[in-house]
């Protein structure tokens, strides 16, 4: 490949300006080296079954081309050797996210594409404001070190990674934006980004001194927090706690009556012990006619017996 120097300042600067804004039959055309449009392109795989779907409470989703799919390529975002590859793309209405999923490959190209490992992976993860439909001020930046998890699904051979990571401060969306995903870390192995069929099927890469703009989406997911909204001992579901729930309690686990709801465990477990039974109806008996502590809060349930069940 042709050494680029690095160019790391202000990309968008440039392309604000319109400059060098080139899709890649038209780098092509104007002799672009095409070495230089660095993505693994694979043949069509069966798929392992695997789902490769978006978490709950996802609010803006792009999820990988399926295994199947001949369309599907793998687009190099990674500071690498000497070349500096940048991939961006966009998102609408995803106002509130917290958290954001991503897939990729892990590999390195040295006259063929290999399957490399490194994990975990620093990753610097931006938010953009939209510019015109492209991507404008950065508004915030993220640097993290992740732990990558195999899909079980190849693609070509390669396995396609699925990273997963809270955004602490969530970043100040709103309406349209952009996303950028570049890692860094050992320059003998790369973070490249999954394709997308999701939405405008458009994204772009930087590649140390051009942007191409290719034909596709790439892989992610912005999702909200899980709202912790069990309420712990309220068994039957009327937002209180009283007798009531003792009753209903007391007819679940000897009478076969209906299950805690909406949460068959969470809602009825008085005592936080992660499951329901008779010391459930005990707590509650003494939390509403002697005094004692009331049941934990939904997060103190979650963090003792897991997601809420
Ligand atoms: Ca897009
Ligand atoms: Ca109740
Ligand atoms: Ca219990």
């Amino acid at each position: 490949m042709k050494k680029l120097s690095l160019i790391v300042a202000a990309p968008f600067a440039v392309l604000a300006l319109g400059l060098m804004v080139l899709t890649p039959n038209e780098a092509v055309a104007a002799g672009v080296n095409t070495a230089q449009l660095s993505r693994l392109v694979g043949e069509a795989t069966p798929s392992s079954g695997v789902r490769l779907d978006c978490p709950p409470n996802t609010i803006f989703g792009q999820t990988p081309h399926p295994p199947e799919s001949p369309d599907w390529m793998s687009l190099t975002s990674d500071i690498g050797l000497s070349e500096n590859y940048i991939v961006y793309d966009n998102f609408d209405n995803a106002d509130g996210a917290t958290g954001i999923r991503f897939w990729g490959m892990r590999a390195y190209f040295d006259v063929v594409w290999i399957d490399c490992d490194e994990d975990p992976m620093p990753f610097e993860i931006v938010f953009w404001t939209d510019n015109g439909g492209e991507p404008g001020t950065a508004i915030a930046t993220y640097n993290l070190s992740l732990v990558g998890t195999w899909t079980g699904q190849l693609y070509g051979g390669y396995k396609l990674i699925e990273w997963n990571t809270d955004l602490v401060s969530a970043p100040p969306l709103s309406g349209a934006g952009w996303v950028s995903i570049q890692a860094g870390g050992d320059p003998g192995c790369w973070f490249l980004w999954m394709s997308s069929a999701g939405m405008d099927e458009m994204c772009y890469q930087w590649i140390g001194d051009l942007y191409y703009e290719w034909d596709s989406d790439v892989a992610f997911c912005l999702y909200a927090d899980e709202p912790c909204d069990a309420i712990i001992g309220d068994a039957n579901n009327s937002d209180d706690i009283d007798i009531d729930d003792v009753v209903y309690l007391i007819d679940y686990i000897f009478s076969g009556g209906l299950a805690p709801t909406p949460y068959a465990v969470a809602s009825g477990d008085a005592d936080c012990s992660c499951s329901v039974d008779i010391d459930d109806v005990v707590y509650l008996i003494n939390y509403i006619f002697s005094g004692s502590p009331p049941p934990g809060t939904c997060e103190q349930w979650v963090a003792l017996c897991g997601s809420l069940h």
